[in-house]
């Protein structure tokens, strides 16, 4: 394996909706490279990039994966991402990694729906792009309507490198950078390279002014010599479009068969020649605020973008260098717990297919085995810099579900797998609620769910059952409430007595302190499950002894953690212990903290208590025209729309709903809009239960 500099790496994302050619555009790539010597296929299941069984079993990407071609000089790695909306954690660890982005538009459709929900994603990384119209090979492609498609989409300045022309049924495609026509025999491959056909000549001139327009716009030099000359030569326009793509001012399109193999070559040529490398791009800031230069000179920090665990491998770290250089058995310094790793073995990984090479350096993607201490997100360096590379942020999860196993005995299994598949896909959480007493998992959506189901059935050989999570309610009171309770024991050896006199009320931030007491002390709790009880010592002239007020407390709490209502927690409460007795011989701790607890128990069921609810923040992106439908669901879900915001043809509505109205959000909102709308949640506060509601919760 040749060893590349920083400045003939380029890092390219494939993103695009499912099935526009991604991963066949990967593969063929890599074969007129000559890195592969048979071009597998999606149907026959042996593409180098979709390479996992359930990949197989789906037809579809499920996971971005690494891979790499070399063209002209150049190393150019890819990585080929998923395109359904369920797997946006992976296109998420891609973005940070990655120094320009190549979104692949279907010739049949043009821009779909999965590109929107994607473009929306990717668009706030700002990422240089270009697009590629594929598939114009097939009967119905159309590439003016989908290069219509793109220029809505994206709403600037895109400019048509390329355009497709069928000659004497032959495919070819005019390129306006070359001035040149490629025509392609049947299998594809290497073109011929014509001069345009003379019919074509005025629409390709048309166009390459338009495109030199637009990449004179980008440079000031540029733009003189644009208006000494009245034109821009090949070099200058690459220069200008570079700078171009760099600003995210200027979207060049293409299009090419990747099926056939047709105009492969000159994509790979243009990433080569014009699409920036990691050394072009800003430098990146780390946490610390110190520069990180994509430079081999500069200290070594690596970050590790993903984690994999392969069955006859282990845990494969795939890193990109961010800056310096790494070679063999190099030590790195872990930035989250400073362990010492020692990088044995580096590899470039194509699927499964891995490399061994001696070095990597700055703006490079490489892969390791076996480190001990490091996951994803983490920062390797030289020990010493301080440098820690920002981490990824994933997108907030969308769909919570409660998970068990079908077979008890598998219980222990299925905590283990899930453990590993979050450290594998970080969007999936999962924890245990002590609350609940339910193991809780959340994830992007429910092909997300079936693909983590498949992974327990297959990997891990477990069934497991999900099912809708239990509902963390609260209980609170409304009103206030005055009690007392006598706690007396005094038959027979030695006995128990203790009496409280309490008075409780709602709290709430802010409020006066209370009147008419005499206050002698006051315990403010911030209780684990949120929420405050404040106790207030009232009591006058020692009728309760100093050291019995804690076990009152003790015994309050105790009823606070399982509240009387519905036995969930209770909060925001203040209690006002104002009198009370005890006996010189009989009272202890345990007789103050059961008088306590009764007395709150009884004091609270009297203060008109009420259950609070879970309420989610929720923020729905839709095309305009399906605001309707999307208002009246979120209206039968007992929401409150907090506003709406306009954004190009789409309107994305805020609103608050209570979580128990959520469950199936996702299937419902795909189903009303087609696919067409997206959206994220999180919990936002608690707030009363309807009385209906709470009714039916009691009675439960
Ligand atoms: N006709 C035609 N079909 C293509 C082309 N590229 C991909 N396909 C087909 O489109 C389907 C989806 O391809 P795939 O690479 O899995 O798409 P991805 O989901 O974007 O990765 C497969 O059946 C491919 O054979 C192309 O250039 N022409
Ligand atoms: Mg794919």
């Amino acid at each position: 394996m040749k060893i590349y500099d920083d400045k003939h790496i380029k890092n390219v994302a494939f993103v695009g909706a499912h099935k526009s050619g991604k991963t066949t555009l990967a593969e063929t790539m890599l074969f007129e490279a000559g890195l592969v010597s048979r071009r597998g296929s999606v149907e026959n299941k042996n593409t180098i990039s979709d390479y996992h069984a359930i990949e197989h079993e789906r037809e579809t990407s499920v996971f971005a994966t690494p891979l790499h071609t070399e063209w002209r000089n150049y190393k150019i790695n890819i990585i080929d991402t998923p395109g359904l909306d369920d797997y946006i954690g992976e296109i998420a660890s891609t973005m940070h990694v990655i120094d320009s982005i190549v979104m692949v538009i279907n010739a049949q459709y043009g821009v779909e729906v999965g590109t929107e929900i994607i473009w929306d994603y990717i668009d706030r990384f700002s990422h240089p792009t270009l697009f590629v119209i594929n598939q114009i090979d097939h009967p119905s492609a159309d590439f003016d309507e989908s290069y219509k498609s793109i220029v809505e989409l994206v709403g600037k300045n895109v400019v048509k490198i390329q355009y497709p022309l069928v000659v004497d049924g032959a495919q070819c495609i005019v390129d306006v950078l070359k001035m040149k026509m490629y025509k392609f025999g049947p299998q594809g491959g290497k073109p011929e390279k014509l001069e345009i056909p003379k019919d074509q000549i005025e629409h390709a001139t048309a166009l390459q002014n338009e495109l030199i327009e637009k990449a004179a716009e980008n440079d000031e030099n540029l733009m003189e010599l644009y208006f000494d000359k009245g034109t821009l030569n090949e070099d200058e326009m690459r220069e200008g479009i570079k700078k171009g793509m760099l600003n995210n001012e200027l979207f060049p399109v293409f299009c090419i068969s990747a099926l056939n193999d047709m105009g492969t070559g000159r994509l790979m040529g243009f990433i080569d020649n014009v699409a920036p490398s990691a050394a072009d791009l800003k430098p990146e800031q780390s946490v610390e605020g110190i520069t990180v230069e994509c430079d081999i000179n500069a200290p070594t920090a690596l970050f590790v973008f993903k984690t994999v665990y392969e069955p006859n491998l282990g845990q494969i770290s795939f890193f990109k260098v961010k800056s310096g250089e790494i070679k063999q058995n190099d030590k790195l310094e872990n930035s989250r717990n400073n362990e010492i790793e020692i990088l044995n073995q580096l590899y470039i990984m194509d699927g499964k297919n891995r490399e061994l090479v001696e070095k990597l350096s700055a703006g490079d993607i490489g892969a390791t085995l076996k480190l001990k201490f490091t996951e994803t997100n983490d920062t390797l360096r030289t020990k010493g810099s301080g440098i820690t590379i920002k981490p990824i942020i994933y997108p907030e999860a969308r769909i919570t579900k409660a998970v068990k196993a079908i077979d008890k005995n598998d219980d222990e299994k299925l905590n283990e797998a899930l453990r590993k598949i979050h450290s594998q896909d970080p969007t999936v959480a999962v924890k245990y609620s002590s609350e609940l007493k339910q193991l809780i998992l959340s994830c992007q959506g429910e092909l997300h769910l079936a693909t983590i189901d498949w992974i327990l059935q297959n990997t891990y050989g477990i069934k497991a059952v999900f099912e809708q999570p239990r509902i963390a309610y609260r209980e609170t009171i409304q009103r206030s409430a005055t009690t007392s309770y006598k706690h007396k024991k005094q038959s027979g050896g030695s006995g128990q007595f203790g009496e409280v006199h309490i008075k409780i009320e709602p709290w709430f931030e802010g409020m006066p302190e209370p009147e008419g007491f005499n206050v002698r002390g006051k315990e403010e709790i911030d209780l684990e499950w949120g929420g405050k009880l404040i106790f207030y010592n009232c009591i006058v002239g020692g009728v309760i002894d100093a050291r019995y007020l804690p076990s009152v407390l003790k015994g309050i709490l105790e009823v606070m953690e399982e509240g009387p209502l519905t036995g969930s927690y209770a909060r925001d409460v203040r209690v006002m212990l104002f009198d009370g007795k005890m006996h010189a011989v009989d009272s202890n701790d345990i007789s103050f903290k059961i008088a306590g607890a009764h007395a709150f128990k009884e004091a609270f069921l009297n203060a008109k208590p009420k259950l609070l609810e879970p309420i989610n923040e929720l923020s729905v992106k839709v095309p305009e025209e399906l605001m309707g439908n999307v208002m009246t669901d979120l209206q039968s879900r007992r929401s409150i729309i907090l506003g709406m915001d306009s954004e190009g043809k789409y309107q994305t509505i805020r609103a608050k709903t209570p979580l128990a109205e959520m469950y199936k959000y996702s299937t419902t909102l795909r189903s009303i809009t087609q696919g067409r709308g997206s959206f994220s949640t999180k919990f936002s506060n608690f707030e009363l239960v309807p009385t209906n509601v709470q009714e039916e919760l009691v009675k439960k």
